[in-house]
């Protein structure tokens, strides 16, 4: 008997404690979930889905940290800009509007800092926010507790960074280490009571691709890249396609993009100023690997396609090394998140200002609303209450992210965001009335690169664009049978009624947006 009570008391002793730690777990969960999400936005430059492993196989390189995000998280197989290009692409996702309503539509513009900014509005509501790397906006930052800032495009190497009271040369830097060292200086000595919104913006993988010497700048010496299907481009139907100044056989330059002079002594005289900018030990590092390269192209005597190939094996390596390099240093970012406990509570974004050619039409480069540079990867690590994991095919663009941030913060969204919150997304929901197409509208002609000004659609099948300005074509595009975007159907008789339904959907795009440079329509 005593036996048996003894037996009932330790059975309810369990039950009891079972219950208090149920309850003790739901409230420690509850807690957790009522506490307010940190936010770290990790943004590259030129960084595209191709040179990704998580997104794609293609060019047999790893980035395991970025695929790591991936695994723990969400990756997004449809993510656009709005404007393929550095500045326009910031002022979008800082405000979650279109160019046009921003008012940053070039690289050439200063942003209006005065304007409201998803930063500003975070801040309001009590986050700390820092901004850190490259900012590019030529105005100074504004809605920031705290930023440290390259000057327009940055060096790779021995680089200036400046805040709001000082300048300063980092002579022996390596402008990825340190940009991740900045921004881990500043989760040490940030308000530990607050939450916080961190944009860490890295120069990486930026023209004119320098990797770094402090890692294996030998890496990928040895690998021959598979050409893209359509490297050779005759552009056949497609007008700005083919007056484009960004191809790899006539414009990728000797020195600054080849850093070797060319064989037949025709090279400018040292265009490469981001070698002046190394020590002496960097420089010989850089040499060791760099000096064999001019040997072997003052030996070869190569003309034509085999040039054309050539330059696509440099351009291909100096990219990789250089994103290798930023891989790295995410991964020592996250590292310190885990070692302080702050994975958990905290969102993390990849992405990158806009998508990148890897040798896709013989381009370097981006601009164009074709699919490589108009898509940008997207990658979410969920925090623990999040549940979601896996591939998300839902349209997002770039203009999505204040809204997203906003909702997160618990911060009203004002109507004039042009961007959706992807809120729901990452909870696992899939929205009925999520959008169904993508706007977008490139300015910047005359200009570097030489790409026309174009505006246009993208539906789940279809993509139709207007290059306009000096220039006055239509493109049609069907996606499903020819992804790369090498027919242009737009005189093709069968499409007739298909482009008149596209063009109706691009009208009511511009219309909704108001943008103010749109066709006419209806048409007659
Ligand atoms: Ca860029």
């Amino acid at each position: 008997m005593k036996k048996s009570i003894s037996k009932s008391a330790t059975l309810l002793s369990t039950f009891t404690t079972g219950l208090l730690l149920t309850s003790c777990a739901t409230q420690k969960k509850s807690a957790e979930n009522a506490k307010p999400l940190n936010i770290i936005y990790i943004m590259s430059d030129d960084h595209t889905r191709q040179a990704i492993s998580a997104y794609s196989d293609r060019y047999g390189i790893t980035t395991p940290n970025i695929d790591k995000i991936a695994e723990e998280g969400l990756i997004f197989s449809n993510s656009y800009v709005a404007n393929s290009i550095s500045g326009p692409s910031r002022a979008c996702m800082l405000t979650g509007k279109h160019s046009h309503k921003n008012g940053f539509r070039n690289n050439s513009d200063s942003f209006d800092g005065s304007q409201q900014t998803m930063p500003k509005l975070l801040q309001q509501a009590g986050y700390q926010t820092a901004m850190i790397g490259k900012w590019h906006l030529s105005s100074d930052p504004t809605g920031f507790d705290y930023w440290d800032i390259l000057p327009g495009q940055g060096d790779y190497y021995s680089p200036v960074m400046y805040t709001k009271d000082k300048r300063t040369t980092y002579p022996g830097e390596y402008a990825t280490d340190l940009i991740t060292n900045k921004s881990i200086n500043w989760l040490e000595q940030r308000d530990k009571s607050r939450p916080f919104c961190l944009f860490v913006h890295h120069k990486a993988v930026h023209r004119n691709f320098m990797g770094n010497v402090y890692s294996d700048l030998t890496e990928f010496e040895g690998t021959d890249y598979p050409l893209p299907d359509n490297f050779f481009d005759n552009y056949e139907g497609r007008q700005a396609a083919g007056e484009q100044e960004m191809s790899i056989a006539k414009d990728y330059s000797w020195e600054y993009d080849l850093k070797v002079k060319s064989p037949d002594g025709t090279a400018a005289i040292h265009k490469f100023g981001g070698y002046d900018r190394m020590n002496e030990s960097e420089k010989a590092v850089w040499d060791s690997v760099y000096n064999p390269i001019q040997r072997e192209i003052n030996d070869k005597n190569l003309k034509g396609k085999e040039l054309a190939v050539w330059k696509y094996q440099r351009y291909i390596k100096d990219y990789l090394k250089t994103a290798k390099a930023m891989d790295d240093n995410i991964g020592r970012l996250i590292e310190y998140l885990k070692a302080n406990n702050l994975l958990e509570n905290t969102l993390i974004v990849y992405t990158s200002d806009q998508g990148f050619y890897m040798g896709e039409h013989g381009w370097f480069d981006k601009r164009f609303m074709y699919e490589e540079s108009f898509s940008t990867p997207m990658i979410v690590r969920m925090p623990r209450r999040f549940q979601a994991r896996g591939k998300v095919d839902e349209f997002v663009q770039n203009i999505d992210h204040a809204p997203t941030f906003l909702e997160i913060a618990g911060v009203e969204i004002p109507a004039d965001i042009q961007g959706e919150s992807y809120l729901p997304i990452l909870k696992g929901k899939h929205p009925k009335n999520w959008r169904k197409s993508l706007y977008y509208h490139f300015y910047e002609f005359p200009g570097e690169h030489a790409v026309k000004r174009h505006y246009g659609i993208r539906t789940e099948r279809y993509k139709l664009i207007h290059f306009y300005n000096d220039i006055d074509t239509w493109e049609l595009y069907d996606l499903k049978n020819d992804p790369s975007e090498m027919h242009n159907l737009i005189n093709n008789p069968e499409q007739a009624k298909n482009i008149q339904l596209l063009k109706k959907q691009l009208w009511d795009l511009q219309v909704r947006y108001d943008d103010p440079i749109r066709f006419q329509y209806p048409l007659n």
